[in-house]
């Protein structure tokens, strides 16, 4: 009895207003899974593709009524009366309705929402975690690994107006015991910075990812607020906390130049690098995802090269949790570690097999969301299924960033003493 008896698609809301695809799959058990899907805004060039229709009379043409109806008249007719558990089968059997690698015909959005939605009835219908069931597909049946939580506090790029080039600010609490106490630390030091910025005058609006976004501030200026936060906080930085920074470079890089606006600079790869080695030496940073822009493969070799050792160097619009990308990255050692979001690639197994292939390779893994997120928290459990260690969710604040938190506490809470935090061991060094 864990049979597909109907899936039902419907267009919702996401965190940015916009809408997106919600899922309701019901299985012959009376189970029901609810899915959604969320959505990039610095999306890189080779992520699958997100249907959208395009409509100027709706939602300024991000309607995604298209991408529901291939839902509702296409893929439920294949897969309603499918085993659930079969999920390699039904997403192999999606891939096979659109016919194409980028996924435009049905749309990875809609293949997504029922590939999430499969995954969730099978861990209910089999009345296992949703972590569990992650880890069986995985076949990973190693102890639980709380991952460290990536805190977005100061969102930039394009994710605020007006704000600094660098798209995410982050830290990264790894010198604690549990996942709890993390996240106490990285709140804690939210609020101080927030009380900097304020006694400042600056603004404590937020951006997508509920970090703060003031206008006007260079690189630099923000991460000696970071520091005093930490320290003000009574946390020490380089031991306790570290630094991690997404500045999506492929966002301010134009014909090979890197474009720092509020430095007033205009870079090339190779200064980009010489850029990151000076931030490198005065902050703990610990990680630095695309570093460089999704095509400049010889500056990531060359980056990876001067500093891979010590350096987490993560690819996102350059692997795009594709297996493809990812073999060539590692082929070229272009990277150490990959940044994975499914509905870059569109389907569970996906995910999965990518993630499998970094593990191999020795490739550290970065669970993470969008900065369009909805109140789905299977990012979670994804996390603590794969054992990948690290979590980027955003800022502890705004419930489309804090359910995936919360998930965490609740988890590290039931599984008490059987799990580990992951903590120092991410760091290199
Ligand atoms: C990123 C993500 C998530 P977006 O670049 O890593 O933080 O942003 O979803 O806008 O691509
Ligand atoms: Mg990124």
């Amino acid at each position: 009895m864990h049979k597909i008896k109907s899936i039902n698609a419907s267009e919702i809301l996401d965190s940015r207003g916009n809408p997106t695809v919600g899922v309701e799959l019901e299985l012959d058990n009376n189970i029901v899974a609810i899915s959604s899907v969320p959505s990039g805004a610095s999306t890189g060039i080779r992520e699958a593709l997100e249907l959208r229709d395009n409509d100027s009379n709706r939602y300024k043409g991000k309607g995604v009524t298209e991408a529901v109806n291939n839902i509702n008249n296409i893929i439920a007719k294949s897969i309603v009366s499918l085993d659930v558990r079969d999920q390699e089968n039904i997403d192999q059997l999606m891939i096979d309705l659109d016919g194409t690698e980028m996924k435009p015909n049905l749309g990875a959005n809609a293949i997504l929402g029922v590939s999430l939605a499969t995954l969730i009835a099978s861990s209910l219908s089999e009345k296992i975690p949703l972590y569990k069931r992650v880890s069986d597909l995985i076949n990973d049946d190693s102890e639980h690994i709380l991952p460290v939580p990536m805190l977005n506090i100061m969102n930039g790029g394009a994710h605020a107006v007006n704000s600094t080039d660098f798209q995410e600010f982050m830290i990264t609490p790894v010198g604690f015991e549990s996942f709890k106490e993390a996240i106490r630390a990285g709140s804690e030091i939210y609020s101080t910075l927030g009380k900097i910025l304020e006694n400042k005058g600056l603004s404590t609006n937020v951006g997508f990812e509920g970090g703060f976004a003031p206008s006007g501030l260079s690189n630099n200026e923000v991460l000696d607020f970071i520091m005093e936060a930490i320290e003000k906080s009574n946390f020490k930085p380089g031991k306790e906390i570290f630094i991690a920074l997404d500045p999506a470079a492929s966002e301010f890089e134009k014909d090979g130049k890197y474009n720092l606006t509020k430095d007033r600079k205009i870079l090339s790869s190779e200064e980009m690098i010489d850029y990151y080695t000076k931030l490198i030496k005065k902050y703990p940073i610990y990680s630095i995802e695309d570093g460089l822009a999704e095509d400049d493969w010889n500056g990531w070799g060359k980056f990876t090269k001067k500093h891979g050792k010590d350096l987490q160097i993560v690819g996102d619009d350059l692997f795009v949790t594709q297996k493809k990308y990812l073999k060539e990255g590692i082929d070229k050692i272009s990277a150490n570690s990959i940044l994975i979001k499914f509905n870059q690639v569109g389907t569970i197994s996906e995910t999965i097999e990518t993630i499998k292939m970094a593990k191999k390779n020795n490739f550290k893994c970065v669970i993470s969301h969008r900065s369009g997120e909805t109140e789905d928290t299977t990012i979670a459990d994804l996390a603590v299924g794969t054992g990948s260690g690290q979590i980027k969710t955003g800022a502890p604040a705004r419930s489309d960033r804090v359910a995936k938190y919360n998930r965490l506490l609740r988890i590290e809470e039931k599984l008490s003493n059987s799990s580990i935090y992951a903590g120092n061991k991410i760091l290199n060094k």
